[in-house]
């Protein structure tokens, strides 16, 4: 049951202490009867307990139609709080009254933009240059904020939304400054990109916001930027690092190419490396080899960014800090061999021998009620918004936690909260006014597992093959017993039952790029990153409602579930949707046949670049799994043995599978082929 709660007290707009005591008293009945989810400003919501008893008790008699004079008495008792501010309205200006200067360090340091303008103007009248405007009290404000950042008492949005005040401080000022450009000091200039084929660019976004706040020059390239490209623009400006980030493990592979370049072309500037499947061992081990004129470092998040980047910077600090990430590199590459070297794994064929062992004699499949494609166009972002999974939202900016006891933490709670608001906000108006457009294609095929692939079928005659869908095997060595697992194992067999496989692409829409990019424009990268952090969440969250009505409706072999959102996401639900690239399917190629089959560029929209990351970034495909017994797992490292099973399977050369599953390769190819000499 879920609703925007706001629709209820609009007669009293104006009115806070009603509206905020009317949304608290409906929620509170509501949710005791049900509601799971409710658009509100959690900034401004009154606590239940504590609004005046006499307001409470005509609130309840309007909300629980109690009383025939409800609305006459609620009117009444509304006019005497009509000048009152809400609760969350009354703030503290008292900081106003301080000089210009503290107001710019109060302004900063509190991401308050309210006043930025007239205040920047003032301290620029009463400077000499207007860029002593921002060497002075901006740049102290932004210290305070750069060491309370690095202290952990301030957040990371807290920290963006400073930055917001900064870059819309120095806006002001900069038509004032055309001749002195080049005067401004900064601490170094760094080229970032988000590497070709790759798609995301949250993360590097906000490590691009967090080197600014330090002085830092940054020079973005944006998404799918290629080597080339980056090393010319490097040249160019002459910059004094370069930042690299991707989302998945083709990118791996491309960060190691740009290193080479980066050697070919004789630079020996610092390189670091951040996004969510690099590693310290992946830099260590596959990266800095490439790159012995310079050095890669790899850098865990945006909090340890700048001290990274100052320690590169720094004639005084190079040195030492270099031959450091050299020691602890060589270090963890030798530690990461002799992990390796120790692994047990098992031959293909004795894994296969210890398949899921399935009674396919006593399980009827279900059968889906249409085979073939089904679209989704324009679907209800209002219906999306119950589905999403809040926890990776905090995640994204740094606040560690599960929602939605975060906002309770004691001590990023404060901090949770008004992101959480403010979230709230964005959501609203990306609901009310339609920001996105979701589209959805899913489909369902006959299908039958064939060793550890899966033949789709045109038909239930199920002799004509319209794509194979190639799953990989666990090699692990088992001694509790449990099977090695290939996504195969979860269907029947050629000859031992009518299964059926289904599969999806979701976006959150089209429309991500443009909005997000229309912030930025405005110097509010606060707003741009909420914005794609909202898509993601909604492109997530339109995984889990469309699997739903897979199980529900389409499907139909859980007409009857009835979970709700926790239970949602805690996949307490029969059937899996694993997406090729999770643990699972650790091949990203296999997205091509899903696309080809759900004809899913042309109906959605989402694009497959060269890496196999999918344009727009907030999209999600997968397959449909209904089996009783399926669930997720890992397939992790294999064997060359089966890398040539499975390049004959996919007709793709050797070379090829090992680059596109070169990070579960339990082998290094080079060595295996001079060993094999
Ligand atoms: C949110 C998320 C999504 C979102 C958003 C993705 C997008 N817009 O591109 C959605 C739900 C849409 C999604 C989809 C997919 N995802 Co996803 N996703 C994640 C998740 C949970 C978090 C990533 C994230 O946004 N983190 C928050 C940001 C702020 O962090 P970040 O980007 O890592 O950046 C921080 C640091 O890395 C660092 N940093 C980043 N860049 C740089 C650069 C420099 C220079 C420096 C110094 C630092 C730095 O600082 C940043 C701030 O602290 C991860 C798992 C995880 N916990 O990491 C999986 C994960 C990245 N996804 C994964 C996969 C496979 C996918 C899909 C391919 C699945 C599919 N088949 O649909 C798609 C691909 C999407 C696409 N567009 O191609 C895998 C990748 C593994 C792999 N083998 O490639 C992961 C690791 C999950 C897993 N465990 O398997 N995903």
């Amino acid at each position: 049951m879920s609703g925007g709660v706001s629709n209820l007290s609009f007669s009293f707009r104006g009115n806070e202490p009603v509206r905020e005591a009317m949304h608290s008293v409906f929620l509170y009945h509501a949710i005791q009867v049900g509601m799971d989810m409710g658009i509100v400003n959690a900034g401004q919501l009154a606590v239940y307990e504590k609004i005046d008893p006499v307001l409470r008790e005509a609130c309840e008699d309007v909300v629980l139609n109690r009383r025939k004079d409800s609305t006459e008495r609620l009117l009444e008792v509304a006019e005497t709080y009509r000048h009152q501010k809400g609760q969350a309205q009354v703030r503290d200006e008292s900081w106003r009254q301080l000089p210009v200067d503290k107001r710019l360090e109060h302004a900063l340091v509190n991401g308050v933009n309210e006043y930025v303008e007239a205040d920047v103007e003032e301290a620029r009248l009463a400077a000499k240059r207007p860029l002593d405007v921002i060497e002075g009290p901006l740049m102290a404000g932004m210290n305070v904020v750069g060491d309370l950042f690095g202290q952990g008492k301030m957040f990371l949005p807290q920290v963006v939304k400073s930055a917001r005040v900064m870059k819309q401080a120095v806006a002001v000022l900069l038509p004032y400054m055309e001749q002195e450009k080049d005067a401004r000091s900064s601490a170094g200039k760094i080229l970032m990109a988000t590497v070709k084929g790759d798609v995301h660019d949250i993360g590097k976004n906000i490590v691009g916001v967090v080197l600014a706040c330090n002085n830092f020059e940054i020079i973005d390239l944006g998404v799918m930027v290629p080597a080339q490209k980056i090393l010319d623009v490097a040249k160019a400006e002459k910059v004094d690092m370069i930042g690299l980030s991707g989302l998945i493990t083709p990118s791996l592979d491309e960060m190691c190419f740009v290193a080479a370049e980066m050697e070919r072309e004789g630079f020996d500037m610092p390189l670091m490396i951040g996004g969510a499947t690099t590693s310290r061992v992946h830099t260590a081990v596959k990266i800095h080899p490439n790159y012995t004129r310079g050095q890669a470092v790899y850098v865990t998040d945006a909090s340890r960014a700048v001290g990274v980047a100052q320690a590169l910077i720094s004639k005084e600090t190079r040195g030492s800090y270099v031959e450091q990430v050299r020691a602890e590199y060589a270090r963890v590459a030798d530690a990461h061999k002799r992990a390796e070297a120790d692994k047990q794994r098992l031959s293909l064929t004795k894994a296969r021998a210890n398949a899921l062992k399935t009674d396919w004699e006593a399980y009827a499949p279900p059968k889906p009620l249409f085979t073939g494609t089904r679209v989704f166009s324009s679907y209800d972002l209002a219906e999306l918004a119950a589905y999403i999974d809040w926890t990776p939202f905090f995640q994204t900016w740094e606040l560690k936690g599960r929602y939605p006891a975060i906002l309770q933490d004691e001590k990023q709670g404060e901090a949770a909260r008004t992101l959480f608001a403010d979230a709230q906000e964005m959501l609203k108006k990306i609901i009310d006014e339609r920001w996105f457009n979701p589209r959805a294609v899913i489909g369902f095929w006959p299908a039958n597992a064939v060793g550890d692939d899966v033949a789709l079928w045109s038909g239930e005659s199920r002799s004509e093959r319209i794509a194979t869908l190639h799953t990989l095997r666990q090699q692990l060595s088992r001694r509790d017993g449990r099977p090695n697992l290939a996504l195969s194992d979860f269907v029947a067999p050629q000859g031992a039952g009518a299964d059926y496989v289904g599969g999806f692409v979701v976006t959150a829409g089209l429309e991500e790029d443009k909005i997000s990019e229309r912030f930025s424009r405005a110097n509010d990268d606060y707003r741009s990153i909420m914005t794609k952090a909202l898509a993601d969440r909604f492109a997530e969250a339109f995984a889990e409602r469309m699997h739903e009505r897979v199980r529900r409706e389409f499907w139909a072999y859980a007409s009857d579930e009835t979970f709700s959102p926790e239970q949602l996401l805690a996949e307490e639900y029969r059937g899996i949707r694993p997406a090729p690239g999770y643990p699972a399917q650790p091949d990203h190629t296999e997205k091509s046949t899903l696309f080809d089959l759900l004809a899913a560029e042309r109906r959605t929209g989402v694009k497959l670049t060269e890496s196999y990351a999918m344009w727009p970034g907030s999209s999600v495909c997968g397959l449909y799994f209904s089996h009783p017994q399926s669930h997720y797992f890992g397939v992790a490292k294999v064997e060359r043995d089966q890398v040539e099973d499975y390049s004959a399977r996919k007709g793709m050369t050797i070379a090829e599978v090992e680059r596109w599953l070169s990070p579960i390769l339990n082998y290094d190819p080079a060595s295996y082929v001079q060993a094999a000499e």
